[in-house]
């Protein structure tokens, strides 16, 4: 394990390096103990450079075998050599040199996932970011591009298939029945898109013809007998290839496009110049094993990494501080390709849910950066929901400020002027401010500023001047290491919506830029007033979730029941249902701390009833609509002092109340969204299952509603439909003999299939209650958990420590002592896992204070572990800071 050195990174800190890399060559042996790499690097020095300057290479657990400059064994006295780093002095002043590495690695031994490792019998890589110095000795950042050729030697038999980045040169038999293939990727690129894949697999192949009628050869690997399961992954990217031609204008650049399908892998996937390497969960689907979401997300990211090969490859990022260059960019993409090849609205409800259950409550606690932060201790920390989700909802915004096609414009100029180039998030929005002409120095704040705005807002109509007048007040909270905020550019689409349902047009408006249906926020405090209202109109604000903001505005339950009826923005209705819902769960909880009996208003169950039952509305809306916030979403905006166990019984009583008051809508529904053909994947067939299954977990409230469960999961005849049975039986009756057996028939129906498997950990993972602990901990010693696979690792400490409130927040604290006792446990072996799965208690100061004190004394447990890897340390400190 890396030792942790402690050590801070800072933006200001930024220089270029001494020397330029020309061109890089690597051959590898590939063997599974002992893979032999050779290195050649050519360099020269950069103008202005001092001619004493040594060349200084990282390392990270590296054993240098052999070291030569220009073909000449290097004396000791002219380098240094560590683990960790590679210093050579005495280089040639003015012409390139050459250096050559030896070194030689155990990718079988590499269990952090990072660098060279075996996964299942085959060899794959994970650079990014800091991975590539795990393999040799190199200037391992992102603003050193070259070309690189790559040669793989090895045994024929247990390695038919050799993959690199970039062309495929050729290939051939070797010695001792191994063989070789060798690629060369021409387009420069920083050594963390660097991969390379090894072993026996399973291809699909197709072919995509470019917009300039290049054939493209397609290629997805998985294991041997998966193959039908990446049809849809195909599928998938073909259409992304399409998008990106017709949206921006983005072409592919190589011969061949790859991806491969690994069982081990510490993150989604990776967008590697022309070999993208993924978690198999992310490829893998057909209808008896992959719900409705699992086709979702294949698209979504398959669409991202693709995406990356623009955004992210040919444009790079200077230092890793840029990372939202590449990556809240890329999510934006591939948010967009989704809402184009779905519901816009329902992809955005989607999009929004996530945003605040994840990245919300990141910017509300300790662990809050801004989407470019100027320092970190471990990169890896930094893929945040902030740098991704807040990173996309501000070129979003960029969007929504400039308008389609200006936007458009912005993106040529960016593609143009950058291609080649490692950038910064300045030259990125340099773009934009030149095509449109505006000045984008206070929205750049979004980048700068962490935490999220808050805009109070009220309305007052005079009848008299006809006019409206709508007061708005900002404020940024104070985050880690930023106690004074300025005022952010908030761009808020609004409509003023009549009685009868239309959207008033004003005659004027006064206070401020308004442009189009968006008014911009510029000033800590803002009156806008409208003239010609010829009648009290409801303000509907923040339409389309135009700003990541929190939103304090009283609005009548009334006004938000006419806007969740009329408003032609869907998500705005869907918006005014929650915040109906919203102040009936707070006080629910409130009742079901004290003992009081839980009441619901008749305003909100009206309007939820009357969403779902209205036909007019797609049943992925109605879905949606029928979805209370989480308690997760409760608590946040509870705000603290939180009892995770009045919060759940809270929102039970009112789910119960809707369940009682709806039984017939949703008898009707659970019988109408029955299908009625052939199971398709797509976004109306999904629909439908979701509004069924949303009226069958209220159904299952009612007399019988185990047996109804049970009935619903035996009948089922495709993932989605029996997963979300299953999750009603066992979450509803954990006790119920019904509940067994179905986790039985489940367990034997999948038990050879690991992606299916790690769902019947999920859902048993996140029964709610006191009793979960023991269950997670007996589900340990199954035997089809397997501590070494991420997924499965996710699926149940993962799940239980992220979506377990109750379970997990014990009031005893022994859910946090046994997850410090999991991160001790997981960090020598996978510090990134640990790390990630630690940051489930983001939000512990938000907690009543005995459950607060009982998760310090967790965290303080791990802090002082002696032997914390720089990602769980990082983590912990800054949770346990201030
Ligand atoms: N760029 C990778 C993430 C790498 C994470 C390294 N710790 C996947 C993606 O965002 O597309
Ligand atoms: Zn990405």
């Amino acid at each position: 394990m890396r030792t942790d050195t402690g050590q801070i990174v800072h933006l200001a800190d930024y220089r270029p390096t001494d020397f330029v890399l020309e061109r890089v060559d690597l051959t590898f042996e590939l063997d599974p103990a002992a893979t032999r790499i050779e290195t050649r690097l050519i360099f020269h020095r950069r103008d202005g450079v001092d001619f004493g300057q040594a060349l200084v290479l990282d390392g990270d657990e590296l054993t240098l075998a052999e070291l030569r400059l220009d073909q000449n064994e290097l004396p000791a006295g002219q380098f240094d050599v560590t683990p960790e780093s590679l210093t050579i002095r005495g280089l040639p002043e003015s012409v390139p040199f050459e250096v050559t590495i030896i070194t030689i690695i155990n990718p079988e031994a590499n269990t952090q996932l990072m660098g060279l490792y075996r996964t299942n019998g085959v060899y794959c890589t994970q650079c990014e970011a800091e991975g590539f110095r795990r393999i040799t000795y190199f200037p391992d950042r992102p603003d050193v591009l070259a070309p690189y050729t790559i040669t793989i030697i090895a045994d024929k038999a247990a390695n038919p298939v050799l993959l690199s980045n970039g062309n495929f040169l050729g290939g051939g038999n070797y010695d001792e029945g191994r063989h070789f293939a060798a690629w060369f990727d021409p387009f420069p690129k920083p050594s963390y898109l660097f991969a390379l894949v090894a072993g026996d697999l399973g291809v699909v192949e197709d072919t995509f013809t470019t917009m300039s009628e290049r054939e493209v050869t397609l290629k997805i690997y998985v294991e041997h007998g998966k193959e039908a399961r990446a049809a849809y992954a195909m599928d998938a990217l073909k259409r992304s290839m399409k998008w990106d031609e017709e949206r921006f204008g983005r072409e592919y650049d190589l011969d061949i496009f790859m991806i491969v399908a690994v069982s081990d892998f510490n993150m989604g996937a990776m967008e590697n110049k022309g070999l993208n390497v993924f978690n198999d969960k992310y490829v893998l689907a057909d209808p008896e094993t992959a719900t409705d979401q699992d086709y979702a997300n294949i698209e979504a990211i398959i669409a991202h990494e693709y995406f990356h090969n623009w955004t992210g490859n040919r444009i790079t990022c200077r230092d890793w501080f840029q990372l939202c260059l590449k990556e809240g960019l890329t999510v934006y993409r591939d948010h967009e390709f989704s809402a184009d090849m779905r519901s816009r609205a329902v992809k955005r409800i989607a999009e929004v849910r996530h945003l605040k259950a994840e990245q919300f409550p990141e910017d509300a606690g300790p662990l809050a950066h801004p989407v470019r932060p100027t320092s970190y201790r471990e990169i890896n920390n930094f893929y945040t929901t902030t740098v991704y989700e807040k990173g996309s909802e501000v070129t979003r915004m960029i969007a929504t400020l400039l308008g389609r096609d200006t936007f458009k414009a912005g993106m040529d100029l960016y593609f143009e002027r950058h291609d080649g180039e490692a950038a910064t998030v300045e030259d990125f929005v340099a773009c934009f401010a030149e095509v449109s002409g505006r000045d984008l120095t206070q929205f750049s704040r979004w980048y700068h500023q962490a935490g999220t705005p808050m805009v109070t807002a009220s309305g007052a109509y005079d009848a008299a001047s006809q006019s409206f007048t709508l007061s708005l007040e900002q404020m940024v909270p104070a985050t880690p290491g930023q106690s004074v905020k300025e005022p952010m550019h908030i761009p808020l689409s609004f409509a003023l919506i009549l009685d009868n349902g239309s959207i008033a047009e004003p005659a004027s408006v006064s206070g401020g830029e308004v442009s189009g249906d968006v008014l911009h926020l510029t000033e800590r405090k803002q009156d806008f007033t409208f003239t010609g209202i010829a009648a009290r109109p409801v303000l509907s604000l923040n339409r389309s979730f135009s700003a990541p903001i929190n939103l304090d505005f009283k609005q009548a339950p009334a006004d938000l029941a006419h806007i969740a009826r009329h408003d032609s923005d869907l998500f705005a209705r869907w918006q005014a249902l929650t915040d109906l819902a919203l102040p009936n769960l707070i006080q629910a909880a409130r009742d079901a701390r004290e003992g009081r009996a839980i009441s619901c208003d008749d305003a909100l169950v009206t309007a939820l009833l009357e969403a779902a039952a209205d036909e007019t509305l797609e049943p992925a809306f109605r879905a949606q609509a029928l979805a209370l916030p989480s308690e997760s979403d409760i608590a946040r905006e509870l705000g603290g002092n939180n009892d995770p166990d009045a919060i759940h019984a809270g929102r039970q009583g009112i789910i119960a109340l809707i369940a009682k008051a709806g039984s017939s809508v949703f008898e009707t529904l659970f019988a109408t969204m029955a299908r009625n053909g052939a199971f398709t994947p797509d976004a109306a067939g999904a629909g439908r299952r979701a509004l069924r299954n949303s009226a069958l977990s209220y159904l299952a409230y009612a007399e019988g509603g185990a047996q109804r469960a049970a009935d619903a999961f035996a009948s089922s005849d495709n993932m989605t439909d029996m997963t979300q049975a299953l999750t009603v039986l066992a979450h509803r009756f954990p006790d119920d003999a019904l509940t067994h057996e179905a986790l039985d028939t489940f367990l034997q129906r999948f038990s050879d299939n690991a992606l299916v498997l790690d769902k019947w950990f999920t859902i048993q993972a996140t029964i709610p209650g006191d009793a979960a602990l023991a269950r997670i901990k007996a589900l340990m010693d199954h035997p089809q958990f397997v501590g070494t696979n991420p997924n499965r690792v996710r699926s149940l400490i993962g799940s239980f420590a992220f979506s377990n409130p109750t379970g997990f927040n014990r009031a005893d604290g022994e859910g946090y002592r046994f997850l410090a006792q999991q991160i001790l446990a997981i960090d020598p072996r996978n510090p990134q896992l640990a790390a990630r799965i630690l940051t489930s208690m983001r939000s512990w100061r938000s907690l009543e204070s005995l459950r607060a004190d009982l998760a310090r004394s967790a965290l303080v447990e791990i802090q002082r572990s002696p032997k914390l890897s720089a990602d769980v340390g990082d983590i912990v400190e800054r949770m346990l800071k201030g």
